[in-house]
């Protein structure tokens, strides 16, 4: 049974039918009902394993093939009538080529297979935020995955009513071929269509391609924000609850820091973090001036290896029942699941993230893949805050870029004003990770964690936020920094501890947030003053002399950083934003 009667939905499913020809059509209607019959079958067919009832209460278990575990970012398209909308940094194909392309490789191919209509809710449902979707998909895997990671279901078909304001998604496992895998969005047509793939961010539709693709162009043409950024309220002392925005670049540590627990000595003085969300923002101006943002998303879908009881017991706990794990290894002790980091005790008796037997007290291979992922239900969260369904939003104190950089990049640092923040998240840097296929570690240029996610071109993208800056009072604009968990010394170890012990730097975030501490000005912007950052119960781990090394702004391997920001820069040509162009110009002047 159709759950909308909808013209526009009709008559596309009717074409994507023909197209496609599936043996059955399933509509997605969100129930507890439907939902178990598919995990039913799942389990019968070995897609999926059921995990320890009593341990893991609803808990399934997953393995893609080994040549489909990442996001695919050069098969990954933005199609829009012309290369230059697409500009520099995204691959691009002429829109009707790309269909054509696409139609030959999806022709015919549900056949033998079920359709499952999922229709789904960026964004509380009714929210002025909110956007909605359709995903067609032939898999169990990605109609499950959708159902904790968005709003589905005949809430969303009523709340779109007769409305053609949709983005239309079509997914295809097809036979998984690497060499035919196509992650495509057509901005311009509120569409998106995968095939041959069946992971995670390649093939979860609402997420990175419509959540940050297709919503950072309607952003663009609406007047608002799409941004791979968590929210996280921190609540201090004096009860006031304060959100921060912070784009940090795949597998960087937004789901980390999003549900950080403080330490011990902040929390005892009554320090308390909630998480709004952990990988994506929707940012809009509020009645009162101020920066609103919600999280589009309904669940989370983390990586799995390094997080633990000590580093991030939120998310684990948020694992505990109605999640399913991608790529883990399977404890065949217990029947539960196992991953690099969890623990220091890997089960001998397992089954490894490509299905061979393993056993962790002898084996070199890895028991997990490096990008296996957990999804869970946003409620599971201990820390979820209450704001989470919020249809306004919640109001941004500050913004906060930040990468993986072993050098250079402070441990914090605040920018001179809006348009200054701006230039430091276009010049934002970072060593790959495995969230994407390809090399890791290598430094490249993440301009505010989007390189792999805006859906247009980057300039136009800083020309947008720059001109959402000039509708802003400055007094009531987030104040925008750039911090680096990262920093190492010459054997390769990290300086600072990281995790919860970031709570001491997004303290001092606040304070300046508040302007009730002071800085250093330096060619960069302000860097905290090193007594200004608490290192109570850290003394041991962090000297004042280290805290001191990654606060300094080094002059010379900055000197040496600016012709890199030109030659990416050059690549956009006059379409880079003279704002911008003024500020690179400002930082060489500052460092001579
Ligand atoms: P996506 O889901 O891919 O967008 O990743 P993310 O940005 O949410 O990253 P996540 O929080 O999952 O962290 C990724 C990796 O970075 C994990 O292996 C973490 O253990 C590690 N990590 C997170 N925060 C820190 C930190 O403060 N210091 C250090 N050294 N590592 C961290
Ligand atoms: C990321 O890579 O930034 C993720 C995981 O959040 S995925 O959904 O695969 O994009
Ligand atoms: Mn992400």
């Amino acid at each position: 049974m159709a759950l909308t009667q909808n013209k526009s939905i009709l008559q596309w499913l009717d074409e994507k039918i023909e197209l496609l020809k599936p043996d059955s059509i399933m509509w997605i209607d969100g129930s507890e009902e439907q939902l178990e019959t598919l995990r039913q079958e799942a389990i019968s067919t070995g897609e999926m394993f059921k995990l320890n009832e009593e341990l893991l209460p609803g808990c399934l278990l997953h393995r893609t093939k080994p040549n489909d575990v990442a996001r695919v970012e050069d098969r990954t398209l933005i199609c829009t009538p012309t290369e230059e909308e697409a500009g520099p940094t995204n691959h691009w194909m002429e829109p009707g080529k790309c269909y054509e392309m696409l139609y030959d490789i999806a022709r015919h191919s549900y056949k033998g297979r079920t359709m499952y209509v999922i229709p789904y809710s960026m964004g509380p449902v009714g929210s002025r935020f909110s956007k909605i979707g359709i995903e067609i998909t032939d898999s169990i895997y990605v109609v499950l995955n959708m159902a904790i990671m968005t709003r589905v279901g005949k809430a969303v078909m009523d709340a779109l009513g007769d409305s053609d304001d949709w983005v239309r998604g079509m997914h295809c496992k097809c036979d998984v071929d690497a060499e035919k895998r196509w992650i495509c969005q057509f901005p311009q047509d509120n569409t998106i269509i995968s095939v041959n793939s069946a992971y995670g961010g390649n093939v979860l539709l609402g997420k990175k391609c419509f959540a940050l693709r297709i919503a950072s162009y309607q952003g663009k043409q609406e007047g608002w924000q799409a941004e791979h950024m968590l929210i996280l309220c921190v609540e201090r002392p004096d009860g006031e609850r304060r959100y921060v925005c912070a784009a940090f670049p795949s597998a960087c540590g937004k789901t980390n820091l999003a549900m950080m627990i403080p330490p011990e000595g902040f929390r005892k003085a009554g320090y308390k973090v909630y998480t709004v969300g952990d990988d994506i923002a929707w940012i809009r101006k509020g009645e009162d001036g101020r920066l609103y943002a919600i999280n589009p998303e309904n669940g989370f879908f983390g990586v799995a290896p390094g997080t633990n009881m000590k580093s991030n017991p939120n998310a684990l706990e948020s694992t505990k029942k109605g999640a399913i794990f991608t790529n883990v290894c399977h404890n065949l002790e217990n029947n539960t699941v196992w991953w690099e980091g969890l623990d220091k005790n890997p089960p001998e008796h397992a089954i490894d993230w490509k299905g061979n037997p393993w056993n962790g007290k002898e084996s070199t291979e890895k028991g997990a893949h490096p990008n296996s992922r957990f999804t869970a239900p946003a409620v599971n969260c201990p820390c979820l805050s209450d704001q989470f369904e919020n249809p306004q939003g919640v109001p941004i104190s500050a913004i906060v870029f930040g990468g993986r950089r072993a050098k250079l990049a402070p441990l914090v640092y605040q920018s001179r004003d809006w348009n200054n923040g701006v230039f430091v998240g276009s010049i934002m840097a970072s060593e790959t990770t495995a969230a994407a296929a390809g090399a890791v570690g290598v430094v490249r240029r993440d301009p505010m964690a989007m390189l792999p996610f805006c859906g247009y071109n980057m300039a136009d993208y800083w020309q947008h936020w720059v001109d959402i800056g000039k509708t802003l009072d400055p007094e009531k604009a987030p104040k925008i920094f750039n911090v680096n968990w990262f920093r190492k010394d010459d054997e390769g170890n990290f300086l600072w501890p990281g995790f919860g012990d970031n709570l001491r730097v997004i303290n001092w975030i606040l304070d300046r947030c508040d302007g009730t501490v002071g800085a250093k000005e330096t060619p960069i912007g302000y860097v905290p003053n090193a007594e200004d950052i608490d290192l109570t119960g850290i003394e041991d781990e962090v000297s004042r002399e280290t805290l001191e090394t990654i606060l300094t702004v080094d002059k010379s391997l900055w000197k040496e950083e600016v012709p890199l920001i030109e030659e990416f820069y050059a690549k956009f040509g006059d379409r880079l934003p003279e704002t911008i162009r003024n500020e690179l110009d400002t930082l060489k002047a500052n460092l001579e």
